[in-house]
């Protein structure tokens, strides 16, 4: 196979003192942290559809980025020469991992039948890379929102055939994600939601939104697939409100529709931020519920509204990201997965992987500031110590349920008052991370 970027050579560790732009200075796959390598920690995953489909277009101009591998080509042909193109890009990157939609490696046909020959055809040229390059997929999805068939959603759309539709687009994404050896399957619910509820019959959506993830779950199992499915939060954009709208709306959703303990969360930065919240919030949502599933590693700006997805650099960011990830006993089948673009004006192959690059040393540093702070414990030690007052006593008491309001009533009508609360110390943990970063 010929190269089709040769002046770009595989990118490799060499350490925090490197000048050179198409190396790792923190990325460094085999270096053990916490008794396990970097690379089994952060489970580096590339996207395909921003880096094979993204152009730059956006909604004042039209592409700006056309790739050497895209030029001239169109349909099929363009998606055939695509996925050398990716895997050369991949695999110079040292990704382990991949995520793709069934329409982004393959065109949408004119029929469902066209449609899916055309995703066998490049599902082959998927599976003999994989091969070659022995990069594995973490995750497939089906993209249910870019055809005007899924513009009032798609499992919540009020039309049934649009519904039978995605079910027939989810079930051959599932095969195909069983073939590539998937480890997981997303759901993000691109059009789920509503843009007003004056036509919208809500509670009927959801029900319909259930009973799609149900028949997805069934089929899953009827053809052995045994990969995780997860659940990925956004609260808006492309529809004015997602039912997905963040972690905690959606672990509510999969509790009362009986689908937890088929589901966990694939959660994104930019997504968490537009849902009002912190990366870390969603993630601490998430391993409370014994939900955190994977990450889709990207961030917003904070002078724009909207879905940015840009390249994550920001050391704190990466930081909480693993304090929380670590925390929760790490990823296993989930990745930090790369749903990241370059800007418009980022018109060059290398500046696809000076994104990566930036991203994955921003993990590294991120994961190595994580195991810092744990080995030094004086972080860990304030939390346990803040809450000390439950660890024995009246305390560990309502903690055993031994306590009702009346004893309780009885207790402090004999003390009079509540023993005097502490400083909480923010600015004194906020000192003691900036040590670290
Ligand atoms: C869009 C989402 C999307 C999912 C996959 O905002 O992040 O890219 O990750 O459908
Ligand atoms: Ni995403
Ligand atoms: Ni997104």
């Amino acid at each position: 196979m010929s190269e089709l970027l040769p002046h770009i050579r595989p990118v490799t560790y060499e350490g925090p003192k490197s000048k050179n732009p198409f190396a790792f200075k923190h990325y460094n796959p085999g270096e053990i942290v916490e008794g396990k390598t970097m690379a089994a920690h952060l489970r580096f995953s590339i996207v395909y559809w921003h880096t094979m489909c993204g152009q730059g277009a956006d909604m004042f101009g039209g592409p700006t980025a056309i790739r050497p591998w895209d030029a001239g080509l169109s349909g099929l042909d363009l998606a055939k020469a695509r996925v050398p193109a990716f895997f050369e890009i991949a695999e110079k990157l040292g990704m382990p991992y991949y995520a793709f939609h069934d329409r982004d490696v393959a065109p949408h046909g004119q029929t469902l039948r066209e449609s899916n020959a055309w995703l066998d055809t490049i599902t082959a040229l998927l599976k003999e890379q994989q091969q070659r390059t022995g990069i594995k997929l973490l995750w497939g999805t089906a993209q249910l929102f870019v055809h005007p068939r899924y513009m009032h959603g798609a499992a919540t759309s009020c039309n049934a055939e649009t519904f039978a539709f995605a079910a027939a687009q989810v079930k051959k994404a599932l095969e195909v994600t069983h073939e590539l050896g998937g480890e997981g399957y997303t759901f993000w619910g691109g059009r789920e939601g509503y843009s007003t509820l004056w036509n919208t019959d809500m509670k009927r959506e959801l029900d319909h939104l259930g009973r799609f993830l149900h028949m997805a779950v069934d089929y899953a199992k009827s053809i052995g697939f045994k990969g995780q499915f997860y659940i990925e939060p956004k609260p808006k954009e492309p529809t004015k409100h997602q039912y997905d709208s963040d972690a905690a709306a959606c672990l509510n959703f999969l509790r009362e529709y009986d689908l937890l303990p088929h589901f966990k969360l694939n959660l994104e930065t930019n997504h968490a931020t537009l849902a009002g919240h912190s990366m870390q919030h969603e993630m601490e949502v998430a391993g409370a519920a014994n939900a955190l599933g994977s990450m889709d590693a990207n961030t917003g700006d904070l002078l724009l509204g909207w879905d940015t997805d840009q390249f994550p650099t920001d050391i704190y960011l990466t930081t909480q990201c693993m304090l929380s990830t670590l925390k929760y006993g790490g990823l296993t089948t989930g990745g930090v997965n790369f749903d990241s673009k370059v800007r418009r004006e980022s018109i060059d192959p290398e500046d696809l992987f000076h994104a990566h690059i930036g991203g994955m040393d921003a993990f590294a540093r991120g994961l190595k500031i994580a195991a810092a702070i744990r080995a030094d414990g004086r972080l860990a030690d304030f939390v346990k110590n803040r809450y000390a007052s439950w660890d024995s006593g009246i305390g560990a008491s309502i903690e055993a349920g031994r306590e009702s309001f009346a004893s309780l009533e009885k207790l402090m009508l004999e003390k009079g008052e509540a023993v005097a609360c502490q400083s909480g110390r923010q600015e004194f943990l906020e000192n003691l991370i900036n040590e670290f970063i």
